[in-house]
């Protein structure tokens, strides 16, 4: 990490070479040991973290001893808890929170390189009555976050009675993200912090999360590589990847002059750096997925059925489970093109020999349906990129809950809970996790203006209410037929991921923090 009188050197030069004012970052002392090993797994799909050195390099970069380590580093955790309390004693909590946290708060110029990493990550976010507890109420220009999720639940289409009631109401003040490579070295970090803040807060949840055991690691729980695509944060990432598409910081950070968001009131000075976290507990029901793509395997004249449901499984989410794109790989799974970070997010949805909207684009599924996960969430090239390029997050989850036994796998029953520990960032959330949530996956007719109006919601994290989902496009050998007969629809009869609940939560820069602290 930079020491403090590298900071302040770094700062100076930033200063002067660009004539604007960064706030200050407290100077802080590193209380805990280093490592020489990365707390980061690094499977070959997915895009790597920076160097501190090529951040550093660009021209005018983000400030990122200021923002907290987790938002720009993506899905590389290898052992993360979320641990929510509630604040009792704001007093205590804020002086404990100046004094002993503070220092331990871990930056993004800190995680970038093993040797600046802590042994264990800490980060925090507040929700919107946590920094009122606090005595901060300033105006974020959120007005999602001053609701909090719970009151969301008919907009994002959950089913509050399938909450864990810790995410009832708005009881959560508060969220310690704690990262490493061991849950034991989480453990001592978590006692250490319960030790410093006493009775000043109860503990309401906690979520532990691991990256998934041997060839899996990377794979969420249905099996498929996740965190590919992540947009590239101009001023941060470096190199941008084919692919990538270049997004200004203001998408995901609050800030001055380059927060994005129309209309929306000058953000306090204090708010600069820090992004709204979305939290979401949701729960899969794996042993039932896989019974349906057992049952259902697609028929292709080529494939075995056991290839057949394999090819609906990486039709539903867009992506074979090595993370290759079925666009660029439509009838077998290749794990050569997905290991490969320069070609695995290289494509968009245009059919290549008619690009032309308005003509085969809007009937043609042959490689991808219109409505798989990643194209609901990521329409590449489907919509006008003003519209498609606005609604960008950055996904940092992690999943949580064991690996399937083999009493569930036969049985096609879930017992044990299991799932991803879902969280985006964003500048505005309903412009980032609600509007995709809302417009884009729970809306049968998106992507709006293909020849099919009833498209189905996302086979994956779409839901009607819990109940059977039609979906078009999924089987390839019916793509040129009317797509609106439901006959040629797949029927999914279930939801095989279910919300358990979460909240939206502000996770500030590092002086955004200290200002939390004095406030
Ligand atoms: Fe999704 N999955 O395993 O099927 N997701 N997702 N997601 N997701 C992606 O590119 C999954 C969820 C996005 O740019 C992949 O990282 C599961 C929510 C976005 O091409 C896979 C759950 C939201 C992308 C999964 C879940 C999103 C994306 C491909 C829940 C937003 C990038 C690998 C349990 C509200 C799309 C990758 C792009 C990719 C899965 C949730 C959004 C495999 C299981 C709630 C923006």
């Amino acid at each position: 990490m930079h020491r403090p009188s590298t900071l302040i050197v770094f700062s100076l030069l930033c200063l002067g070479q660009l004539g604007v004012s960064r706030p200050e970052v407290p100077r802080r002392r590193t209380l805990q040991p280093r490592r020489t090993n990365s707390m980061f797994i690094n499977p070959p799909a997915l895009p790597g973290i920076p160097t501190a050195q090529a951040v550093a390099a660009l021209d005018n970069p983000l400030d990122t001893d200021n923002i907290q380590a987790d938002i720009l580093a993506g899905m590389h955790k290898n052992k993360e808890l979320f641990f929510f309390f509630h604040i009792n004693d704001p007093a205590t909590f804020k002086t404990k929170l100046a004094s002993n946290i503070l220092p331990l708060i871990t930056s993004t110029t800190e995680i970038l390189s093993n040797t600046t990493q802590p042994i264990t990550a800490v980060n925090i976010a507040f929700s919107h009555t946590g920094l009122v507890a606090l005595g901060v109420n300033d105006d974020l220009g959120d007005p999602d976050f001053v609701a909090g999720q719970f009151n969301e639940t008919g907009t994002i289409g959950d089913n509050p009675s399938l909450w864990d009631p810790a995410f009832a109401g708005t009881n959560i003040h508060g969220v310690f993200l704690l990262a490493s490579d061991t849950v034991d070295n989480i453990n001592t970090q978590l006692a250490s912090l319960q030790s410093i803040l006493g009775t000043s807060i109860t503990e309401n949840h906690r979520l532990q999360g691991a990256s998934r055991p041997g060839d899996q690691e990377g794979h969420e729980h249905f099996g498929f590589m996740d965190g590919i695509a992540q947009p590239a944060v101009n001023r941060f990432t470096s190199p941008v990847l084919p692919g990538q598409t270049p997004v200004d910081g203001g998408t995901f950070l609050l800030g001055g002059d380059w927060d994005p968001v129309d209309g929306v009131p000058a953000r306090t000075s204090w708010a600069k750096d820090g992004s709204f976290l979305v939290f979401r507990q949701l729960q899969q029901l794996v042993p039932e997925f896989n019974k349906f793509l057992t049952d259902n395997p697609l028929d292709v004249d080529t494939l075995t059925p056991e290839q057949g449901s394999e090819l609906l499984g990486a039709r539903m989410v867009g992506r074979w489970k090595s993370g290759a794109p079925i666009f660029l790989s439509p009838t077998h799974d290749d794990p050569d093109l997905a290991n490969d970070k320069f070609r695995n997010n290289n494509f968009t949805y245009l059919v290549e020999s008619n690009p032309e909207p308005g003509t085969e684009n809007h009937f043609n599924q042959t490689n991808c349906p219109f409505g798989a996960h990643i194209r609901k969430v990521h329409p590449r090239g489907d919509l006008d990129p003003s519209v498609e390029n606005s609604h960008f997050i950055i996904r940092s989850s992690i999943p949580y809950g064991p690996e399937v036994t083999s009493a569930e796998a036969s049985s096609s029953t879930t017992s044990v809970d299991r799932g991803l520990a879902f969280v985006s960032y964003q500048s505005n959330i309903n412009n980032g996790f609600v509007f995709l949530q809302s417009i884009w996956i729970n809306s049968i007719g998106f992507p709006f203006g293909k020849v099919d109006p009833t498209i189905g919601v996302d086979p994956i994290i779409g839901t009607v209410g819990g109940g059977p989902k039609n979906i078009s496009g999924l089987d390839p050998a019916v793509f040129y037929l009317n797509q609106s007969d439901p006959v040629h629809d797949v029927v999914i009869p279930r939801d095989f991921v279910v919300s358990r609940g979460g909240e939206y939560m502000f996770a500030p820069s590092i002086s955004g923090i200290s200002f939390i602290a004095s406030a």
